[in-house]
């Protein structure tokens, strides 16, 4: 370069007096503004290259080679910096944070099984107890087993009795109970004898309220034998009950309606809100239901594949989180699944 450009003279002077300010700083706030003033996208050192057309022609190359380089000067010593005072901040923190090695350490929180999971347990245990094993069957269902099999046709005005959930593929809907359990494992143990529960989440497309979720656990309860009556099936029902809420606990049994049992039934507990005296849980009423039940369908026998003429059985389907309303007095099912850690640690 013959004379020096008056934009090389402006680089270097910005040059000197940012690595001067660079020197005094003392913290990253202070590091950040000045990397902002002298690097950041409206810097004069970045703005040079555009500016370039006021040098002469032949100069422009080596301005810009020289911006570059001051440039990267600049980024070099905004590093260099960053790294001192970084390393100054931890050598005061460790100056002033002693540490105590005589205090008690801090205890891991621990995690825990959901009150669901803990009740939907304890009642498998009382039916194992009872000599009924343990079957699963999935929350994704075919509309086939979740109602057709269990007779309810396609149209059937009974289907308003379960508010589904559909999927995008025919004929593939999320189970609103755990019934399609009773033809799957009819199929399975066929022509052996039954006794057997279903535990599982369902999924409703229901109102919410206080007894009301979109979803919740049912456990299915299916005996299928040689000459199993309505009798089999309270007695049942009724020491259950009594094993889970004590023996003292009064329930009833009323006539209910379902396409897949006949008769049917539902069975209910005194509501513990309000003692039976009616209250919004039990809707006025003094009981909650916690059940519904029946002698299983000629039709449903026949579809699992055992000869009605030959065997019976019954069935019953329980929401368990109603159980656990009543068993931990809790008034609102919408507790279960808000994941409000204060509730669930109660338990
Ligand atoms: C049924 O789902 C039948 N499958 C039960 C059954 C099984 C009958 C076998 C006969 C033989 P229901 O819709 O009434 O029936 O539900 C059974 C239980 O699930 C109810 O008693 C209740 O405790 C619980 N439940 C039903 N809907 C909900 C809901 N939206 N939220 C919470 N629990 C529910």
């Amino acid at each position: 370069m013959s004379e020096k450009s008056p934009l090389v003279i402006e680089l270097e002077t910005l040059q000197q007096q940012a690595q001067t300010e660079l020197a005094a700083l003392k913290s990253e706030s202070e590091l950040q503004s000045w990397k902002t003033r002298y690097l950041g996208r409206s810097a004069t050192v970045m703005q040079i290259f555009k500016r370039l057309p006021e040098a002469a022609p032949e100069q422009r190359a080596a301005i810009g080679q020289f911006a570059n380089q001051v440039k990267n000067t600049l980024e070099a010593g905004f590093n260099q910096m960053m790294e001192t005072v970084r390393q100054a901040q931890l050598q005061q923190s460790l100056k002033s944070e002693q540490l105590d090695v005589t205090l008690p350490g801090r205890v891991p929180a621990r995690g825990r099984l959901h009150i669901q999971t803990q009740v939907l347990r304890e009642v498998c245990h009382i039916f194992n107890e009872m000599g009924f094993q343990v079957f699963r069957t999935d929350e994704v269902e075919s509309d086939e087993y979740n109602f057709e099999l269990l007779n309810i046709p396609a149209h059937h005005p009974s289907r308003d009795m379960w508010d589904t959930f559909y999927t995008t593929k025919e004929g593939v809907i999320l189970r609103t109970h755990t019934s399609p359990g009773q033809v799957r494992s009819m199929r399975a143990f066929n022509p052996d004898p039954i006794r057997v529960v279903l535990p599982g989440m369902c999924y409703r497309y229901e109102q919410m309220d206080a007894s009301h979720e979109i979803q919740f656990n049912q456990i299915e309860v299916l005996v299928v034998g040689k000459d199993i009556t309505f009798a089999n099936m309270k007695g049942t029902l009724v020491e259950f009950a009594k094993r889970m809420y004590g023996k003292d606990v009064r329930t009833r049994i009323r006539p209910g309606y379902f396409p897949f049992t006949e008769p049917s039934a539902e069975m209910d507990v005194e509501c513990f809100v309000c003692g039976s005296k009616g209250c919004p849980v039990c809707k006025g009423s003094g009981w909650l239901e916690i059940l519904g039940c029946g002698m299983v369908h000629p039709i449903v026998l026949q579809n699992g594949g055992y000869d009605p003429e030959i065997y019976s059985g019954f069935a019953a389907g329980m929401g368990v989180e109603r159980i656990s309303m009543l068993r931990y007095h809790v008034d609102d099912i919408r507790r279960f699944w808000e994941n409000d850690i204060r509730f669930l640690e109660q338990f």
